[in-house]
């Protein structure tokens, strides 16, 4: 497969005043102030490192919102201290036209908003469990309205393998109501909603494992009001975790996995398993990226430490 870096270009975001750095950022996309511009919503830790004892009440984290200018990016608005950020998505929850940006951590959902330069939470719901990594929005039932979907891991005492409920909400009278749930004998690594098949509504695609070993991507297709899966297939070499599974932006169809060494990859999806379309080399460590959509057949990896963009076509 023969693709072409057009810019290689590193950059360290500038925060500017009175916006923090955020470390062990996760990433997403999409319009969340209404101009029809594509933003980058980066959610992570603020401050320093604090060790798995600390109480969650000690720790600090936000969400900030930047946009691009050329190939860098510019900080524009940012959220109040959430204490633990474990993920972030965008989806226009309330049907207006215009996203929201929706966070987990530390057990807790919220919905917020774009208010000038602030992030401003405009809902707050307690899930089940304390372990919540993952959150996704999508129509998965086709009724026209996003769903938010959430991980929730646990352990139960009797076992020493954990399991992921994934549970969908949707937004309804301005608060989340509980729509649907499954349960996965699994740990998932991340999540994604993408149309793979060109036929109504998206597939669900988890990346499944215990600990260190997975790297198994499944895909569920929603039928008779649930999800039933139907193929599945290794994303990474050698059963390496992947913590960053996100389908291609715009109207191309396909799934990117990002892994902990620095690989991201791109796959179609055959009807049974995933075929390997292209690799971005990042640094190790940069696995967890996002792509943004460019002019053409071009895209823009973004991924952290250092908020590296890589624009690359395809
Ligand atoms: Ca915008
Ligand atoms: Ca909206
Ligand atoms: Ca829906």
């Amino acid at each position: 497969m023969v693709w072409v870096f057009l810019i290689v270009c590193l950059f360290f975001p500038c925060p500017g005043l009175g916006f923090e750095r955020i470390s062990k950022p996760r990433f997403a996309v999409g319009d969340v102030d209404g101009d029809g511009e594509t933003e980058v919503v980066v959610g992570g830790r603020v401050g320093r490192f604090l060790g798995v004892d600390a109480p969650w009440s000690s720790r600090r984290a936000r969400v900030g919102v930047y946009r691009r200018q050329g190939q860098i990016l510019k900080a524009v608005a940012e959220s109040e201290n959430m204490h633990v950020v474990a993920d972030v998505t965008v989806g226009d929850v309330d049907g207006d036209g215009v996203g929201e940006v929706i966070v987990v951590g530390a057990g807790r959902l919220r919905l917020l908003a774009m208010v000038g330069d602030r992030l401003v939470v405009r809902a707050l719901a307690q899930l089940d469990g304390p372990w919540t990594d993952r959150v996704v929005a999508g129509d998965v039932d086709g009724d026209g309205r996003v769903d938010v979907g959430v991980t929730v891991y646990e352990i139960g005492p009797e076992s020493e393998v954990g399991q992921t409920w994934i549970v969908f909400y949707t937004w309804e009278g301005g608060t989340f109501k509980r729509r649907y749930q499954m349960v996965v004998p699994m740990h998932v690594g991340d999540l994604c909603l993408e149309d793979l098949d060109g036929r109504r509504g998206p597939e669900l695609i988890l990346e499944i494992g215990a600990e260190e070993e997975g790297g198994e991507g499944r895909v569920y297709r929603w039928i008779g009001g649930q999800y039933q899966a139907f193929g599945q297939g290794p994303m990474s070499d050698d059963g390496l975790r992947v913590f960053s599974v996100s389908g291609l932006p715009g109207p191309a169809s396909g799934i990117v996995a990002g892994t902990p060494d620095g690989r991201i990859r791109l796959f179609d999806f055959d009807g049974q398993g995933f075929r390997f379309r292209q690799e971005v080399k990042m640094a190790p460590g940069l696995g967890n990226a996002v792509l943004i959509p460019g002019p053409g057949r071009t895209l823009g990896v973004v991924a952290g430490p250092s908020f590296e963009v890589r624009p690359f076509s395809f």
